[in-house]
């Protein structure tokens, strides 16, 4: 279906719309009870990820509840270190572990072939979805970015420093250089699937972007993001559909970003959307940038709050209302609803 008019679409092609969409980062996710309960029918997560009816089930949740102008699928980021060999299990208190690590040449050779029908089940889930969405409802798609993806490949888990694949970075950026490579090549065929899938725009999450250096961003980071979207925009079954790039801590970048050949660039909340405009002109949308932790406070707060960044943007096209992060799991729903009433209830003459 053609969602090109949809508002969404719209706005990430810097077009007038009545006024900014929203979509949450992790809208669907366990701040919700029916997204807790969904959980429970499959507690392996990789295992759920990979049930398209279950997927289109949690996906559809925050829509039943909010007013939200976008779906995102309903999937994870380790998609594919699992398809490249990694086990990747979710563990209590600890988050995702990655097993083996990828620490040296041999393990980064012996990384399977990415194979794209290993991810057979997430292009299931778009069209599973697809299937029940609204007309006037687009559906997104998204990659870690190969950093990102490198990140928890390396380290085997989260981190709040990413030791090793710095470690790994400054000893041997050769050998960093070669994981990336192969995983800029899989992001490329894996978001080209998801847009033949069905899905109406694309977010790459650089969700670790934002521990490097400026240097090094630009060599480790964005330079593989840019071949991605290059690739996606040659390819003529691919190139008419917006990219989002969104680089957490990122926003000291965004004259760097502004040249990737992306749509749309996400915001964190550290960053101010009024000069982030006058940083990247008129030609990209800009997507953003409450603070996930002002949900914790008062409908009337979060109100004002979001009023506040829809001014700052001023009366312009090209602004997508979210979050500068995932929305996090003990978020009261009372307080999201406030939100997505205060941005579908702003007016304006875009
Ligand atoms: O039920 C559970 O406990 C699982 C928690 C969970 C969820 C809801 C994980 C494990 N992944 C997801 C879904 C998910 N992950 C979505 C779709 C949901 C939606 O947006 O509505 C998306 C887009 C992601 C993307 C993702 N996964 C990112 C990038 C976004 C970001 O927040 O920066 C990252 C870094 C991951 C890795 C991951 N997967 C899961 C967790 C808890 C994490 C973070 C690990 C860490 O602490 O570093």
């Amino acid at each position: 279906m053609n969602k090109a008019n949809t508002r969404l679409i719209k706005a990430l092609n810097c077009k007038p719309v009545d006024r900014p969409p929203i979509w949450i980062m992790r809208q669907a996710g366990r701040y919700l009870p029916e997204y807790l309960a969904s959980r429970k029918k499959i507690p392996n997560f990789m295992e759920f990820c990979k049930n398209p009816d279950l997927c289109c089930e949690v996906t559809m949740q925050p829509l039943t509840r909010f007013k939200l102008d976008a779906a995102i699928l309903f999937s994870d980021i380790l998609t594919i270190p699992e398809a490249l060999g990694q086990q990747v299990t979710l563990q209590p208190n600890i988050g995702p572990v990655l097993e083996p690590v990828v620490k040296d040449e041999a393990s980064i050779n012996n990384l399977a072939e990415f194979d794209l029908n290993k991810l057979t089940y997430v292009m299931d889930a778009i069209k599973a979805i697809n299937y029940e969405l609204p007309e006037n409802t687009p559906l997104l798609g998204f990659s870690g970015s190969p950093w990102t993806l490198a990140c928890y490949m390396i380290q085997g888990s989260g981190s709040k420093n990413f030791e090793s694949p710095k470690t790994l970075m400054y000893k041997r950026p050769d050998l960093m250089h070669k994981i990336l490579n192969k995983l800029a090549d899989a992001v490329y065929l894996y978001l080209a699937e998801q847009i033949k899938s069905g899905v109406d725009a694309i977010q790459i999450f650089d969700s670790w972007g934002g521990i490097l250096t400026h240097a090094d961003y630009l060599e480790f980071s964005l330079s593989y993001i840019n071949r991605i979207i290059d690739a996606l925009k040659k390819n003529p079954e691919t190139r008419g559909i917006p990219v989002i790039i969104f680089t957490k801590g990122g926003g000291q970048w965004l004259s760097d970003q502004k040249n990737s050949g992306c749509n749309a660039i996400g915001l964190d909340w550290m960053t101010e959307i009024n000069h982030a405009r006058k940083q990247v002109g008129d030609n990209i949308a800009l997507q953003g940038n409450l603070d996930p932790l002002a949900l914790f406070s008062s409908p009337e707060k979060i109100s004002k709050l979001a009023k506040d960044i829809i001014s700052k943007h001023g009366n312009k096209p090209g602004h997508i209302f979210n979050l500068g992060h995932g929305i996090l799991p003990k978020t009261p729903i009372e307080n999201v609803a406030a939100l997505v009433e205060t941005v579908t209830t702003a007016s304006s003459s875009r």
